[in-house]
């Protein structure tokens, strides 16, 4: 049984509680993990901010850039480690892992330090009404303590996506992973030690929200500022804590995604697109569709060939290279996401395909599976088709105009992602324009440009990060006014 512990001030620490992991895959018991304390999460909060004042806090943009790319170059050579760890606690497919979780661990520390290294700041000569001459010019400095809240279902990926930038501009920073997955960021403890990131620049603490590491770490006084990502209600619960202490956050919260099919689409590339958009991670992406609006022409052909596609989803164990699907991650969640299956029956649906659980007739029956699944028949305002699942599941609906697709899209609380498949090339710029979402996706989905802004508007979050929207977050800016009459 693997023991995972909490890192603070470059050490490995046993706060002397624990909790139990449990696979996703098989019910079974992988991890036993450290429940950081108060006093745990305090010496860490207190270690970053000594880190602050030492040669962290004296390096240059460069050579905090030039550390990232060890810290990239570390991960690669841990490449195995973390495919292992994130496959074991999530179950998520090996190939799966290494093409895209595990990558992008890398490549995020890669794209933060070139964009620390080469984004200026602004500049003005000024003259005054009466004469006087001035430079004046803005200096990046790092927030602090950076708090960084993440949840379970892309671990690595979203805990470097703000590791990286954090670091990238000077911050120290304390990491709170999910108590469902705390192996991949143990893992990168290490990573940055063997790299060569000094003691308390980076420090992690497992456990629980409420009562417990999540909250202690957004209540300390010695925290700057707060990212997160995770659900919209725990965002509302941490932004009251944060106003206690008037810290900055930044907040990537839950989608009820829509996407919307055109009858002048690509079919195949729309069917292909959807599967993927709906069903990539076992559902349990922020940005996957969970609404489907197709135009009434083709929604026959569209829901016929997507549910035969849904139902072909290849199972098998996250080790075997084909397997697709994956199981939810945990017996809680799969509870959840099955009381929505049974809901969207009384809420009248036709269930395409799925709507259940597999059945293995091995150790995978204590395991946490769902089946993909596909429904027609709900209303616009079922509870199915407003509240986020979070698992495998699309909801189809027919529409006959591009304003009603539009509006339907836009007719829900969360404003995330959206996913436009059309072939008319005027449409998929109104869509960019119209649709209330973070982000507009045409003939494509989640196909990402670390420089771009992400984050999502409504209840989906608070502000942007990527590329130089992270470091507006990251960083505070000084103004340097120089008289020079
Ligand atoms: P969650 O909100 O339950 O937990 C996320 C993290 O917050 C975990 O580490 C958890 O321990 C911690 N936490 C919980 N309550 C807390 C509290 N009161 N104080 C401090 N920390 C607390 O979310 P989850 O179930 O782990 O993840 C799924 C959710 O995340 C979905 O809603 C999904 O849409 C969202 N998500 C959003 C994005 C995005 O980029 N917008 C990305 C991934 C996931
Ligand atoms: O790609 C990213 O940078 C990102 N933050 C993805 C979020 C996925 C949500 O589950």
């Amino acid at each position: 049984m693997k023991r995972l512990n909490s890192f603070v001030n470059g050490s490995f620490v046993d706060s002397g509680k624990h909790f139990a992991k449990f696979s996703p895959v098989t019910g079974e018991q992988i991890a036993e993990v450290d429940e950081a304390s108060k006093e745990t999460v305090d010496a860490a909060v207190k270690a970053a901010r000594a880190a602050l004042r030492g040669p962290w806090g004296r390096m240059s943009d460069q050579e905090r850039a030039g550390l990232m790319r060890t810290v990239a170059n570390e991960i690669e050579r841990r490449f195995d480690d973390l495919v292992e760890a994130e496959v074991a606690d999530t179950g998520k497919s090996i190939s799966q892992a290494r093409t895209l979780d595990i990558p992008r661990g890398a490549a995020n520390f890669r794209a933060f330090a070139d964009i620390v290294a080469t984004t200026p700041t602004e500049s003005f000569l000024t003259t005054t009404a009466d004469g006087r001459k001035a430079l004046n010019y803005a200096v990046r400095k790092p927030a602090g303590v950076v708090a960084i809240i993440v949840p379970w279902n892309l671990p690595l990926l979203l805990l470097t996506w703000k590791v990286a930038p954090a670091l990238a501009c000077g911050n120290t920073v304390v990491v709170k992973p999910s108590e469902e997955t705390p192996g991949s960021a143990t893992v990168l403890a290490e990573i940055m030690k063997a790299a060569g990131v000094p003691d308390g620049v980076f420090n992690l603490v497992h456990g629980f929200g409420p009562d417990s590491a999540g909250e202690f770490l957004t209540r300390h006084p010695g925290v700057d500022a707060i990212t997160f990502t995770g659900e919209s209600a725990t965002g509302s619960a941490i932004m009251k804590v944060a106003a206690d202490g008037v810290k900055a956050v930044s907040f990537e919260l839950g989608g009820k995604n829509a996407g919307i099919v055109f009858a002048d689409a690509d079919l195949d590339a729309a069917v292909a697109g959807s599967v993927r958009s709906s069903f990539t991670n076992g559902g349990q992406v922020c940005l996957c569709t969970e609404r489907l609006y197709v135009e009434r022409p083709i929604f026959d052909e569209f829901a016929t060939r997507l549910a035969k596609e849904a139902g072909n989803l290849r199972y098998g164990w996250p080790t075997d290279e084909a397997t697709v699907n994956m199981p939810l991650i945990s017996a809680s969640h799969r509870e959840k996401v099955l009381s929505y299956y049974d809901l969207a029956r009384q809420e009248g649906a036709t269930v395409l395909t799925g709507g259940g659980v597999p059945h293995f007739g091995d150790d995978r029956d204590n395991g946490a599976w769902v089946e993909p699944t596909v429904l027609t028949g709900l209303s616009q305002d079922a509870r199915c088709n407003r509240e986020e699942i979070f698992g495998p599941v699309v909801s189809l609906m027919p529409f006959d105009t591009e304003d009603e697709a539009f509006a339907l899209a836009n007719d829900s609380d969360y404003g995330l992602a959206a996913t436009v498949w059309t072939r008319d090339v005027g449409r998929a710029h109104r869509a960019g324009l119209r649709l209330d979402a973070g982000i507009v996706w045409v003939n494509t989905w989640f196909l990402r440009d670390l420089r771009t802004p992400f984050g999502g508007v409504k209840a989906s979050g608070i502000g942007r990060e990527g590329g130089v929207h992270s470091l507006e977050f990251y960083s505070e800016l000084t103004n340097v006014c120089v008289e020079l009459s």
